[in-house]
């Protein structure tokens, strides 16, 4: 199964991903010669999950049919696929080299010093557990090319503080952002229509989160634990949510339309409800007209301010703000235009 072993090292021309894999115990204990590494290595099974990822390898032959490397970074021949990230680099930035399609699985797993990751819009999916424990991981930008997000892909980013994930995502994966214990605030784009168990499950320090009127379900754990979170919308959109998605959180408002599942919800499991106004009506009399324009147009000036439902009612593009744009919305809604 393993490549060849000669004097304690692997031959790197032949060298299969498994031999990335060890046992967490050795990241403790084993010396940093990478010799020793590699030998260890070589007599580990893969034992996924039990185990994580390290890579001490410092390059690999040119002449490798299957694998490329880059400043100890492994890659896919093609340099599509970003393979393994060396966990035990004291370096806190990456900048990923643009051409990369695909974050493979676990690639930063466990990468303690890194603060902040660079990825370039050529990347397409995240793979699962991609980012998990990453300790000083304080920012990554998701690109607008990344339309997945795997399974515990940013699990336990404890320093992670913010999140925006962009509007090319359709879905978040279970246990993605699980025990981001920083994570204050999550934008969840209108493209994603799930989100998976667990996907903020123990994210203690978040307070609000809003879900978009694109998602239909919201998945089991998906919020238990979440014991700052004290109030949430949920749109007209969603049919489903996990008997526990809130369990052991802060949560006591609900925000939703009348009559929605989202009420159902709340009165089943004892959450307030409270009613929200349809878009672009922000003072709530069943009427659009120019009463609600000039209530955002008030707001835009610092005139006047909103209450939390009337807020939400006036941010007619969903995007956290009520300004200019929602007043500019309104008005073609007004005229027809929309
Ligand atoms: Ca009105
Ligand atoms: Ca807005």
């Amino acid at each position: 199964m393993f490549a060849k072993q000669t004097k304690g090292c692997l031959n790197s021309e032949n060298l299969p991903p498994a031999v990335f894999h060890v046992k967490q115990k050795y990241l403790c204990f084993l010396p940093l010669r990478r010799e020793n590494f590699f030998a260890e290595i070589a007599l580990s099974p893969l034992k996924s999950p039990l185990i994580f990822q390290i890579s001490p390898l410092r390059y690999v032959a040119a002449r490798n049919p299957n694998y490329t490397s880059e400043n100890g970074v492994l890659f896919n021949k093609e340099k599509t696929t970003l393979l393994q990230y060396p966990a035990g680099s004291p370096e806190t930035s990456y900048t990923i080299p643009d051409g990369v399609t695909s974050i493979g699985t676990s690639v930063f797993g466990y990468c303690f010093a890194l603060a902040s990751v660079t990825i370039p819009g050529s990347v397409t999916s995240i793979g699962n557990y991609a980012f998990q424990r990453c300790d000083s991981l304080t920012s990554v930008t998701i690109p607008g090319s990344v339309t997945s997000i795997g399974s515990y892909a940013f699990s336990g980013c404890i320093a992670l503080t913010s999140i925006t994930i962009p509007d090319s995502v359709t879905s978040i994966g279970n246990y993605a952002f699980q025990r981001c214990d920083s994570l204050t605030s999550v934008t969840i784009p209108n493209s994603v229509t799930s989100i998976g168990e667990y996907a903020f499950y123990e994210c203690s320090a978040l307070t609000s989160i809003t879900i978009p009127d694109s998602v239909t379900s919201i998945g089991n754990w998906a919020f238990e634990d979440c014991t700052s979170l004290e109030s949430i919308v949920i749109p007209g959109s969603v049919t489903s949510i996990g008997n526990r998605a809130f369990k052991y959180s802060g949560l006591k408002t609900v925000y939703g339309f009348t009559g929605s599942y989202a009420e159902t919800y709340a009165n089943d499991n004892s959450y307030t409800f409270v009613a929200l106004y349809d878009s672009g009506d922000v003072n709530g009399d069943d009427t659009l007209d120019l009463t609600d324009y000039a209530l955002i147009a008030n707001v835009t000036v610092g005139a006047i301010d909103l209450t939390d439902v009337e807020k939400i009612a006036a941010d007619l593009n969903c995007d956290g703000a009520v300004d200019a744009f929602d007043a500019a919305l309104l008005n073609l809604r007004l005229n027809n235009y929309c």
